[in-house]
């Protein structure tokens, strides 16, 4: 009985001293002076995301800390799972300002923001350190990034799709000769459609949304994502087998409304961009984590989950450098030189 009284008292003690404490932030949190007003009201953010497992909690974790970093003064309202629509959806509805922030595959924008294309090239990084240090860090990534701001959109971050693999239906894929006529779904990407026609493939371009009932009704063969979508989404409920192909590396962008990202008070955007970082770096942490647990989750689930050496992914490789495709992207990107940047620097980085 007295620890429970103990109990109350220390729960109203800090409902107290809590709403002092609001309180007093939101009077006297423009420090710096010359900004009053804007600062001192909640500004609530809507938030597009995914269906990774990953990204999900990188949000959440997000979301504690640029309310932390902002003294409360900002609020992260999610909606994960594609609740927004497909990503092609959510990046118009990050640019009309209807969401202010975004998650979603670049290659299923790169026909909005051209510059997005060199990321579809199959077989461009050898490992996601590569990834991390130029796909994303080096100069050309940065500039890719930042040249969202064109559209109407601040770049926040490159977040982590994944390496991408096939899984197939019915026909276990020993050798790309195995591809021949398969109905793959894939991204509406002209380069992916391309690749996946020099693999031998028939591939057809689908929404993400429509995907799990055409795997299950058979409308497709097969179709291609990272194993945190594989999982995150239990495609391996209706697909028999996973091929690591790992053809392709997605990159995830972040991106924010720019009118409303200068909108916010410098110490809400400096708020902002530290719990960015910090949740990349988380991202990228927890993609891993799933992408090392999940195999055994497929298999158990009785997918037959096949990994390819080196040597076996060269045929696949040879048949998409048949179509050139950095020079496919080049074609398409606004700033092509953009593409030949992150070569030079990836063979610099060899
Ligand atoms: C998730 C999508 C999706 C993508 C696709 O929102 O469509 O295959 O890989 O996972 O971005």
């Amino acid at each position: 009985m007295k620890k429970r009284i103990f109990a109350i008292s220390i729960v109203l003690i800090l409902a107290i001293v809590l709403t002092a404490c609001g309180g007093s932030s939101s009077q006297s949190s423009t420090p710096s002076g010359g900004e009053s007003g804007g600062g001192d009201q909640v500004v609530e953010l809507v938030l597009g995301g995914v269906t990774s497992d990953s990204a999900k909690e990188a949000v959440t974790f997000f979301a504690e800390k640029v309310a932390e970093y902002s003294n409360g003064t900002i609020k992260i309202i999610d909606f994960p799972d594609n609740q927004l629509g497909n990503d092609e959806t959510r990046f118009e509805m990050t640019q009309t300002g209807e969401c202010d922030i975004s998650i979603g595959s670049t290659s299923s924008v790169a026909a909005t923001y051209n510059d997005f294309y060199i990321y579809d090239v199959p077989f461009m990084f050898l490992n996601k350190n590569e990834v991390y240090d130029i796909g994303f860090n080096g100069e050309a990534g940065k500039q890719i990034l930042n040249g969202l701001e064109e559209l109407g959109l601040k770049g926040l971050a490159f977040w982590e799709n994944g390496f991408r693999n096939l899984t197939t239906t019915n026909k276990e894929i020993k050798g790309i000769e195995d591809l021949n006529g398969l109905k793959i779904r894939t991204m509406e990407n002209d380069i992916h459609l391309a690749a996946w026609k020099a693999m031998g493939a028939n591939p057809t371009p689908m929404a993400f949304s429509e995907l799990f009932t055409a795997l299950q009704q058979g409308t497709v063969d097969g179709q291609e994502n990272p194993i945190g979508i594989i999982v995150g989404n239990g495609f391996e409920e209706v697909q028999k087998y996973l091929v690591m192909t790992e053809h392709v590396y997605t990159p995830y962008y972040v991106v924010m409304n720019l009118d409303k990202y200068n909108s916010l008070t410098q110490e809400q955007k400096d708020a902002l961009e530290k719990a960015m970082a910090e949740a990349t770096l988380y991202q990228y942490e927890r993609s891993q984590y799933y992408e090392d647990i999940s195999i055994e989750d497929i298999e158990a689930a009785g997918c037959k989950v096949i990994k390819l050496t080196d040597e076996e992914k060269m045929p696949y490789k040879n048949a998409v450098e048949k179509i050139d495709p950095v020079a496919m992207a080049k074609k398409k990107m606004a700033r092509p030189e953009l593409a030949d940047k992150l070569v030079k620097e990836l063979e610099a980085a060899r």
